[in-house]
């Protein structure tokens, strides 16, 4: 049995910060990152049975093209990805009046819709990436004890960060995620893939400064950029996918974290229309969660 200070119940039943009940989400949840986006998304859908809110974590479940869907905000950061996931993993695999895993686990398809900037300069401004993977330096996943997965990208990275005479302020982990199967779709095969770099903030922690000085030193940038490792490059920067892709591999969910790229850091531009790449984006997502047959 779970105890109480663990998993923690508000008096309705629902779980602590998401305020959600069994059975108030669906196996199919886009996670976003501005609560704004949640209506969106879920504008398109041809009805809306659920909105709740609490802080920054505001779910519309409801239903597209005869498919249920959630739409859930995460707010900035691998802090709130922790939260989101544990709590919507406890919904669907923890019996919550009994306070034990279930026998039978629910394995949820988990795609996050967010923003991201371009570290390489090739990559357009306004286009859409898919992470194939994620280079965690957000530093959530290593309390949960979880060495990464698929490490040699990690390693590799590295030795040639090391070989550059250069360090990260935290040793990177990496995490490739089991992808849902709504990415074999036709417009989910043709998407440009990269390996994505989660930061713990948006400032230095991604290399920027405004008066203050970053240790992520600008040639740090520079020697990310020019790393292959069999194909794959650091492509983009952002703040969730590491945390979302190493707690559904650890949960046993399926995760894709697709990113419309608003600034170029190779480039020091910033998209002129950051609202159309996000609406494409929304489309995107939404043709991938209900067209399965890829029609
Ligand atoms: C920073 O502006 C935020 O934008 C990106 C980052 O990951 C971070 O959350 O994602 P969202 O557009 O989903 O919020
Ligand atoms: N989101 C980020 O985290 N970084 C960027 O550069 C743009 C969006």
């Amino acid at each position: 049995m779970i105890p109480g200070s663990e998993l923690i119940l508000n008096p309705d039943g629902s779980v602590y910060h998401l305020h959600l009940l069994p059975g108030q989400i669906a196996n199919d949840i886009i996670t976003v990152g501005d609560p704004e986006r949640v209506a969106e998304i879920s504008r398109r859908f041809d009805r809306v049975e659920l909105r709740v809110a609490a802080r920054e974590f505001v779910t519309h479940t409801g239903e597209l093209d005869g498919r249920r869907l959630t739409v859930i905000s995460t707010g900035i950061g691998t802090d709130n990805v922790d939260i989101v996931l544990n709590e919507l993993d406890a919904l669907v695999n923890i019996d919550l009046e009994r306070r034990e895993v279930k026998a039978e686990l629910t394995v949820l398809n988990l795609l996050r819709l967010g923003t991201s900037g371009a570290l390489q300069p090739d990559l357009p401004l306004g286009s859409i990436l898919l992470s194939a993977g994620a280079l965690s330096a957000d530093g959530l996943m290593p309390y949960y004890g979880v060495d990464g997965v698929g490490d040699d990208f990690g390693t590799a990275l590295s030795e040639f960060v090391t070989a550059n005479g250069l360090r990260l302020p935290v040793d990177p982990l990496y995490f490739s995620p089991v992808l849902p199967d709504f990415l074999n779709h036709p417009a989910g095969k043709q998407l440009p893939r990269g390996v994505t770099l989660t930061a713990a903030g948006f400032y230095a922690p991604q290399g920027r400064s405004l008066r203050l000085p970053t240790r992520l030193h600008p040639e740090l940038l520079d020697v990310l950029r020019r790393f292959d490792y069999r194909g794959l490059r650091i492509t983009n920067i952002e703040m969730e996918t590491a945390g979302i892709y190493g707690l559904a591999n650890a949960l046993g969910h399926r995760s894709a974290s697709l990113s419309a790229l608003l600034a170029n850091r190779g480039a020091g531009t910033f998209s002129k229309n950051p609202a159309a790449a996000v609406d494409a984006l929304i489309d995107l997502g939404l043709l991938l969660l209900t067209d399965r047959d890829g029609s």
